[in-house]
């Protein structure tokens, strides 16, 4: 596709593929597309999928000390299904031409980012309710927005991970309900990982749009149909009534209700923090691409075994 903006017919067929995205129809893996929409969601798709698998670490490190056996089922469920969202998405990425050796080797060499979110620490058990609730509650808010996305392979991958990450919001908003009305430890733990929680999860929806440098083209190919602080914003909405309702307190002193709008207005987000974790050098970014190596390293031999089961001779 190299050089694709001086085939003669490009305006005629990105006129007929901006056409089909009006209508509502799906692209497809073999379809025309333009090279810039390709390229655009390798970088979104990959980095999603690589966000799911970064993510289980955070979940992960707490398994072995879920605090009775029902949590412990639970939350191993709930990692094991954040890898098969690593793996629908990889798959999907690759119907773009993309490799999951290119892919993997960004993510070990720091190149290909993932979500702020994940280089965050858990340090208590009730950050496994915040990343449940908080965490999973935004991934939805953005990912029920792409199950509508212009692509065939990502909007069809994202309708079954919003299904499984309806049941991993669900068990994380039960947990801190559970825990605000509790023990006075109880609840000031569930306080205390909302406090940690908040800002970072709002982070997780992007920069502010007229910081945004990717909507223009996700907007207008059918990608993202939501922005950035459109989608903040309706999260935000949905949580303050309810973490107040629990008796709970929003993090955030400059919040405030606006009656004309109805929105909840938060303070500022701290952008710096944000660039700084995007950039690597969060509180836990190091340790995460460690624990990536060190469990792409102990997989060599499985992947070396299937290498040579699909060589065999049959
Ligand atoms: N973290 O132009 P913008 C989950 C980057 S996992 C890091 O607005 P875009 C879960 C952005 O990449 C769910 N980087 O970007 C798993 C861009 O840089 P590049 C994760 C960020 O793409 C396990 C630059 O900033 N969900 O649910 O229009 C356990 C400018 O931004 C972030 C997805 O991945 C960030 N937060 O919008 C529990 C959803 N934000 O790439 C839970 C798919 C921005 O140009 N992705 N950047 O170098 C998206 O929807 C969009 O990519 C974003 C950003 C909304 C994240």
């Amino acid at each position: 596709m190299y050089g694709q903006e001086t085939d003669p017919d490009y305006p005629t067929k990105l006129a007929e593929f901006e056409a089909r995205i009006a209508r509502g129809e799906k692209i497809e893996p073999g379809d025309w597309m333009p090279e810039r929409y390709r390229k655009q969601l390798v970088r979104m798709i990959s980095q999603h999928a690589h966000s799911e698998v970064v993510g289980m670490l955070p979940e992960g490190a707490w398994i072995t000390r879920a605090p009775n056996l029902r949590r412990k089922q639970v939350l191993l469920a709930k990692v094991q299904d954040e890898a098969g969202h690593g793996q629908y998405l990889y798959h999907a990425a690759e119907t773009l031409g993309a490799t999951r050796e290119e892919m993997l080797q960004a993510l070990l060499t720091g190149q290909a980012k993932y979500s702020s979110i994940f280089n965050y620490p858990t340090v208590t058990w009730s950050d496994m309710g915040a990343i449940g609730w908080l965490v999973d509650g935004a991934a939805i808010m953005n990912q029920t927005m792409l199950a509508q996305c212009s692509y065939g392979p990502y909007s069809r991958a994202m309708v079954r991970i919003c299904a499984e990450e309806g049941f991993h919001k669900k068990q994380g908003q039960e947990m801190i309900i559970q825990y605000a009305q509790g023990t006075p430890e109880q609840k000031a733990m569930a306080q205390d990982s909302i406090n940690r929680f908040w800002w970072p999860t709002l982070m997780m929806f992007g920069p502010h749009d007229s910081a945004s440098t990717n909507s223009d083209e996700l907007t207008r190919w059918g990608i993202k149909t939501k922005s950035n602080d459109q989608l903040r914003q309706e999260f935000v909405n949905e949580l303050v009534p309810l973490l107040h309702a629990l008796g709970l307190e929003v993090p955030d002193p400059d919040l405030r209700y606006d009656e004309e709008s109805g929105n909840w207005i938060s303070g500022e987000i701290n952008w710096n923090e944000f660039w700084q974790v995007v950039k690597g050098n969060g509180p836990m970014n190091a340790a995460r691409l460690q624990a990536r190596q060190e469990a792409h390293d102990n997989g060599r031999w499985v992947r070396e075994a299937l290498a040579a089961y699909a060589e065999r001779d049959v």
